[in-house]
């Protein structure tokens, strides 16, 4: 198992799943638990070692509200950590956005956009692509099937 997947709630299943489907897609063995840094705190810490033990190079960890999930993360491990911020019903995203990307210095979380989940799953196989190189030629497949689309959408817009 190389990416394990956190949310802090089954709430946030819906939009988590996406970067499963595209882990998936990679090729890459991935993992999907809910766990709470807050209502559930003790077990977080035994998830995350259980993780680590079973040999995740990346955790992506998805969390709204006060969003402490990702960086309770990365104070228990030296693996990187993405965070996600899962748009709740307050502030827009802005809260969970701003509890995750604000870490203190020494324990960083790359922080990708408000329920970017999918961009968590590309972030989290460049990381494992520079130790795999056919990974790496798959994230360019992913790149020039982008740049087609763009090509095929602008020639087919109509006023
Ligand atoms: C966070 O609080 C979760 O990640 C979720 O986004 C948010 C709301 O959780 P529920 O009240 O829906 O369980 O911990």
């Amino acid at each position: 198992m190389k990416v394990a997947i956190f949310m802090g709630s089954k709430s946030d299943l819906p939009v988590v799943r996406k970067a499963a489907d595209l882990l998936k897609e990679f090729g890459i063995d991935c993992t999907m638990r809910i766990t709470s840094a807050h209502r559930t705190h003790s077990r977080t810490m035994e998830l995350v070692r259980s993780m680590e033990q079973q040999g995740a190079e990346v955790f992506i960890a998805c969390a709204g509200g006060a969003a402490h999930l990702p960086g309770v993360i990365a104070a228990l491990t030296t693996v990187p950590v993405i965070g996600v911020p899962i748009l709740g019903n307050a502030f827009n995203g802005m809260d969970s956005l701003l509890s995750i990307v604000q870490m203190p210095k020494g324990i960083p979380v790359a922080t990708v956009g408000v329920d970017a989940t999918e961009n968590a799953a590309v972030l989290a196989a460049q990381i494992l692509s520079l130790q795999d190189k056919e990974l790496r030629s798959k994230l360019e497949k992913y790149r020039s099937k982008m740049e087609n689309k763009v090509i095929e959408d602008d020639k087919n817009i109509t006023l």
